[in-house]
């Protein structure tokens, strides 16, 4: 028998929803433990006592950490299932590493910014992402190979960590009323994120953008009760 596949994280949280991509693309079944808004579990802070954040994948019990090395895990530990994520080519699993932390080292803290969730100048903030999704049009027309997808003709480890940011992007757009994956400006992204969305193994996983402003209002409203009921 397979052992359980578990992955522990909010629905919200484009880190988890890449895990839930990689493993639905590899055909692995699994349980989804969703964290309550504004507070940890147990079991998060026992799986991944280093960053105490989520997702983290239980695999046999066994806890695997970091949203970019579960998917990479997911890759390697199925891989007689579904197809490959990652690229055979060892140059090319080396670009499509770098694009991937590129895209969360420049797209992430702004996003946040443009939400709401922290403080800063939210028409700086479009700019460092209008900024950094050019650069990944350059890094789409690098890796697709004038194909569908960052990997080409299917989905693969870039489309699913770039993708991941989809519904954040519409609900940034609008909460903060400026541009963000803009068909003007990014046209091959544009066209791109739709085409990945409609993709059988994503659907339902990349989360609606109204949603996720709702969910933005409830997160807001329970860090600030955590924080008025501390000493
Ligand atoms: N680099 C981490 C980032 C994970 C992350 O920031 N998760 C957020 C949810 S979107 C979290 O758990 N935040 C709680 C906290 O920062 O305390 C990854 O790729 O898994």
């Amino acid at each position: 028998m397979s052992e359980p596949v578990v992955v522990v994280g909010g629905w919200a949280s484009p880190f988890v929803t890449r895990v839930c991509i990689a493993l639905r693309l590899k055909g692995v079944e699994y349980e989804f433990l969703q964290e309550a808004v504004g507070r940890k579990s147990e079991l998060l802070l026992r799986s991944n006592p280093v960053y105490r954040k989520m997702p983290v994948l239980l695999h046999g019990g066994r806890p695997v950490c970091e949203s970019l090395v579960i998917v990479q895990y997911v890759d390697e530990a199925f891989s007689a299932a579904g197809k490959p994520i990652l690229p055979a080519d060892p140059y090319r699993r080396a670009v499509h590493r770098f694009w991937a932390e590129y895209a969360d080292a420049k797209l992430h803290s702004p996003l946040r910014t443009l939400r709401g969730m922290v403080g800063g100048d939210k028409a700086d903030a479009a700019e460092q992402v209008s900024a950094a999704l050019r650069q990944l049009e350059e890094a789409f027309l690098e890796c697709s190979g004038g194909k569908r997808y960052f990997g080409g003709d299917d989905v693969g480890f870039l489309d699913i960590v770039v993708g991941s940011y989809i519904g954040w992007f519409g609900a940034a757009e609008r909460i903060a009323g400026l541009p963000v994956l803009d068909e003007a400006r990014t046209p091959r992204l544009a066209a791109w994120a739709v085409r990945f969305c409609a993709h059988d193994a994503v659907g339902d996983l990349v989360p609606d953008a109204a949603r996720l402003v709702e969910f933005g209002e409830v997160l807001r409203a329970a860090l600030a009760a955590n924080a008025s009921s501390r000493p």
